[in-house]
Order: structure tokens, then sequence, then C-alpha cells
């Protein structure tokens, strides 16, 4: 729908509300200012570990905001674009990080693993697409139990060469689950570039083989992306079974802080998708629609980083997590081994 310039074919724009634009644009300003800053945390020794999403902020919040209240969604560590606008805090982004009392989770996973079950947002696994089998199976119940809800798994193009891929992929083509199944494809899986991550055309055309709906979008068009991700989840939750969606983007930064891209990554190719650059191009969609001028876009940037900056001395500043934390939330009735556990950890006898 947008066209790389910014400008957007007038019989594809879903014209959305000024208020729903300036929702989404804050947010992919969001999402941009938390990598900046999270990186730096992590360069200064502050936080352990960051996993960024430069570059793929259209892909992520054009997906996360198609979803509904009752979907639910299995994410990978790079979704933390999806979760911001399904509602989940920045502040609880950023607690995480810290992994101290200011952490919903205690620093029970490594950074960039949340999950709120109040929202739906099932907790990261690190495995690669271990959620994608989850997600089906989560499907296949609401399927049973007749909940008009769609389920949503979010994955990286390496996740595709997994068995879980193939399994998941298979189960839900055979049984109709509602799953969307949403292949941010970022042309790298770490080192691995994607034209040797599979001999198929696209990630796409395999749904063929599971026999369902496989779809290719601009994953750095925000309009295109939530289009069609609402058109699938809307076929789903219909009882149309599942798609596949294959959001073509880039990783402009790291893989993660533990990784250095220019050891096996050509400027140039960098370079060239940096000219697509999804909050550029959405900023100036916004500017030709006459939402914001160059000026409004600064200030609102300016206030992303402002926001980021008060999440992070919230968090930062929180207590530890008190140790006797560690055997907490494992199981609904603590078992007599971890209470045993417990008390020690609080200072008293086994
Ligand atoms: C089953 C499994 N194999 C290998 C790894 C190591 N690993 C972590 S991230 C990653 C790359 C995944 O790439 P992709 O699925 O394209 O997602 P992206 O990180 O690009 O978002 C790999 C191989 C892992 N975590 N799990």
């Amino acid at each position: 729908m947008l066209r790389e310039d910014g400008s957007v074919d007038p019989a594809l724009d879903p014209a959305l509300p000024n208020e729903d634009l300036l929702f989404l644009f804050r947010k992919m300003l969001l999402l941009r200012a938390l990598d900046e800053k999270a990186i730096s945390l992590q360069r200064s020794g502050r936080i352990g570990f960051f996993v960024p999403s430069t570059g793929q902020e259209a892909s992520e919040i054009g997906s996360g905001f198609a979803l509904k209240e009752g979907d639910w969604v299995f994410p990978s560590y790079r979704d933390q674009g999806a979760a911001l606008v399904r509602g989940y805090p920045l502040s609880s982004i950023v607690g995480q990080l810290f992994g101290n009392a200011s952490d919903a989770i205690k620093g029970h996973q490594m950074p960039n693993h949340w999950c709120d079950r109040s929202i739906n947002l099932v907790s990261v696994s690190s495995p690669v697409a271990t959620q994608l089998p989850q997600a089906v199976g989560a499907g296949y119940a609401a399927k049973l139990r007749g909940d008009k809800i769609a389920v949503i798994a979010f994955f990286g193009d390496g996740g595709s060469s997994t068995g879980d891929f193939h399994a998941a992929m298979n189960f839900a083509g055979v049984y109709g689950t509602p799953t969307v199944f949403f292949c941010s494809n970022n042309q790298y899986a770490i080192s691995l570039p994607f034209a040797k991550q599979t001999a198929s055309g696209s990630i796409a055309e395999k749904a063929a083989a599971y026999g369902f709906e496989g779809v290719r979008v601009d994953g750095n068009d925000l309009l295109a992306v939530c289009k069609v991700t609402r058109d699938a989840l809307e076929k789903a939750r219909a009882g149309g079974g599942p798609t596949l969606i294959e959001a073509l983007t880039y990783r402009m930064g790291p893989h993660s802080t533990s990784d250095d891209p220019t050891r096996y990554r050509p400027e140039e190719e960098r370079a060239d998708w940096a000219k697509r650059d999804p909050v550029s191009r959405f900023a100036e969609y916004l500017r030709r629609a006459g939402v914001v001028d160059g000026k409004t876009a600064e200030t609102l940037a300016e206030e992303a980083r402002e926001e980021v900056q008060r999440a992070v001395k919230e968090c930062e500043g929180a207590p530890p997590v008190s140790p006797e934390s560690l055997v907490e939330d494992v199981y609904a009735e603590m078992p007599w081994h971890l209470a045993e556990q417990r008390k020690l950890l609080s200072g008293g006898e086994g």
C-alpha cells in the first residue's frame, strides 16, 4: 500500500482515523527509542542482554494492531513491538531487562523473555519455533470449545527450518486450527542469510504444501502488514483455518547485543534497506496525509525518548528480587522440596 517514498495508492489506503495513525506512529518511535537506550544500557553494563528490533517496527506494530482482545499471542524474543501494541507496558519491558523487583516475572527469565497472562501474551521461549506447535494447540483448544478467537504465533525465517515448524503447520492444516503464523523474514538467522535458509522461493509458498493460504507482504509497510494480518485473523475467527504470513523486512541492527553483524553482512546491503526504513516511510505517509509535519514528528520522537528514560529511571532504581522468589510461581501449590528450599533461601533452617 505504501510506496517506498511514503506515498500511498489511494485505492488501497485504509484511511485509518488520525487517532489510530498517531497511536501507531508513537509506538514505532517508542520501539526505536527503546532499542537505542537498551543497547547503550547493555554496553555500559547496566543490563546483561538485549534483542533489538530496529527495522522491523512496521511488521511488529502493524501485526500487533490487528489483534482483538480475546486473541492469544505466542511471541518470539524479538516481538516487543507487538507486545507494546497489545497493551504490554513499556515499563514492564524495561523492568524485565533489569530483572529486579520492577520485573513482573521476578528475574525468572532471561531479558526479552516477557509474558502477561492478563493480555493472553504467552511466555517467550528461547528455543527457536517451539511456540509454533504451542500456538496450534491453543488454537485447537479454542476450536473445540467453540471460542471465536484467533491465535497468532510470531517467528523468524530461521524458525521455518525447524521440525516444530513442520509439525505445527501440518497439524494446523489437517485440523483447520485458527492459527496465524506470522514470520518476520528479516533476512538473517543470526549470521545465516535467507538465501542459505531454504531452497524455496519464499517462506509463504510453504503453506501450499500444508493445504492452506500463504501470503507474502512488504513487512516495512505498516498499513499492508496490518491489513493482511487483520484478514488472516478474521478468517481464523470465522472458522476459515490457518494462514501463513511472511513479512519481508530487515534487521537493521545486530541479532542481539552479543552479535557483531559487520562480520557477516555487507554494509551496502544494510544501507540499501535503510532507504526503506519503515519509520521514516510511515512518517512521510503521515506528513502527506497532513497528520504530522516534520516538527511534530521530531517532538513525538523526543517524547518517545523521554518516555523510555522515565521507564529506565523507574525500573533501574528498584531493589533486587528476594532470593526466596526463586522457587515461587512454578507450581500452583508449592511442593515440599521447594518449600524447604524457600526456607533455606530466606535464611531459615531447611
Ligand atoms: C532450537 C534452537 N536452535 C538454535 C538456537 C540458537 N538461536 C537463537 S536465535 C537463532 C536465530 C533465529 O533466527 P530467526 O528464526 O530468523 O529469528 P530472528 O532472530 O532473526 O528474529 C538461533 C539459531 C535456538 N535458540 N533454538
